[in-house]
């Protein structure tokens, strides 16, 4: 079992982790804490921007000599490459400690096999401390270096008996201001927010990310197969922050952002769009609606994690959260798992996970 000390390190790694959320992608966020041979704290870092020193280093460098004889937690497995930065493990044998704890294995092909070259210089390595805690704080790389595509979270605000607007259509504001605010800072964690042409005719949203200190701007991406939702003067093109429009290849516009795909059977082909994405560097995606798009999305199996708003209000009428997911007979039904429950507000925040994602 492991220490007290141990976890207690490695949880604080796994807050200063969470620090670089937003800032460093295409590279994860990685939290690293020093202790020197009696077990005390002597250093720290967090991985800040992609480009940037590892956090080992950082963590190292504050650490200076006391290093030597100590411990490095590590919230992911130390590299093993010369790519913008040299490669960690080697900085942890050269400034001597003598053991490393990490949460969760390195996929990247380029930068694996860190624990190997550790070992071999006679350091102890231990893996899996915290492992659950490490991997939900750094699920949008993890997921898109797995998948070979960015990771994906459907996020709605719906009434509790499940709808986003009235049968009227109007839907400001279901949620409450504080489950507003919770969402810009989901858009400050995203590459790309991306909506569909329902939304962005109904609501000439803005998708840029307001109230949330030092937020890179995500891309905003309008899914427009016909071209026709987004017009020139729409808020979404503003300079806010970059913006791209996607539509079907044999569609006619004006606009110049433009990303052209294959159309599916309804709208586009979601691979397609998610290939250009992240062919675009885009590692997480928030998909904000509208109903038939995040149906497009599940129906292709695309989401990854559900954050659902839901408000002690009842309309019993109006369109439902999710329309045409492919899904007919409770057998197919999909069934997640719920990773968090919270008050936001006077509102409810889940967040659930799709089994096998
Ligand atoms: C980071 N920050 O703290 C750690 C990383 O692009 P590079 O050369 O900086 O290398 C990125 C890879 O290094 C990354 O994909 C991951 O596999 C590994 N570890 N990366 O950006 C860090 N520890
Ligand atoms: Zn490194």
């Amino acid at each position: 079992m492991a220490q007290q000390a141990d976890i207690t390190a490695m949880r604080r790694a796994v807050e200063l982790a969470a620090r670089g959320l937003g800032a460093t992608s295409p590279n994860p966020v990685v939290g690293c804490v020093i202790t020197d041979a009696s077990g005390h704290p002597v250093g720290e870092g967090f991985h800040q921007r992609a480009g940037g020193p590892h956090a080992e280093v950082h963590a190292l460098r504050a650490a200076g000599v006391l290093a030597r004889g100590g411990t490095a937690y590590v919230t992911l497995e130390p590299c093993n490459h010369t790519g913008r930065t040299g490669p960690c493990a080697q900085a942890l044998i050269e400034a001597g400690v003598s053991r490393v704890v990490y949460a969760v294995a390195d996929p990247n092909p380029q930068a694996t096999g860190g624990a190997d070259t550790l070992r071999a210089a006679g350091i102890e390595v231990e893996q899996g401390l915290l492992e659950d805690e490490a991997e939900a704080g750094n699920i949008a790389w993890l997921t898109s270096v797995r998948r070979g595509r960015p990771f994906v979270r459907w996020k709605y605000a719906a009434t509790l008996d499940g709808r986003i607007a009235a049968a009227d259509g109007t839907s400001r504001w279901i949620s409450s201001a504080e489950s507003r605010a919770d969402v810009h800072r989901l858009r400050a964690e995203a590459d790309a927010v991306v909506v569909g042409s329902g939304t962005a005719r109904a609501d000439d949203p803005h998708l840029a990310v307001r109230g949330v200190d030092g937020a890179v701007q995500p891309l905003r991406v309008v899914v427009d197969t016909e071209a026709t939702a987004v017009k020139p003067g729409a808020r979404v093109l503003d300079d806010a922050g970059p913006t791209l429009i996607a539509i079907a290849e044999d569609a006619e516009t004006t606009l110049t952002d433009v990303v052209r795909l294959p159309r599916a059977e309804r709208g586009l082909a979601v691979p397609a769009l998610l290939d250009a994405l992240h062919a675009r560097g885009v590692r997480s995606v928030l998909l904000e609606g509208g109903p038939t798009l995040a149906g497009a999305f599940i129906a292709a199996g695309a989401v990854d994690q559900v954050v659902g708003y839901l408000a002690p209000v009842l309309l019993g009428a109006g369109p439902a959260a999710l329309a045409d997911a492919g899904i007919t007979t409770l057998t197919e039904a999909l069934r997640l798992d719920v990773t968090e429950t919270a008050h936001i507000g006077s509102d409810i925040r889940i967040t659930a996970t799709l089994k096998g994602a």
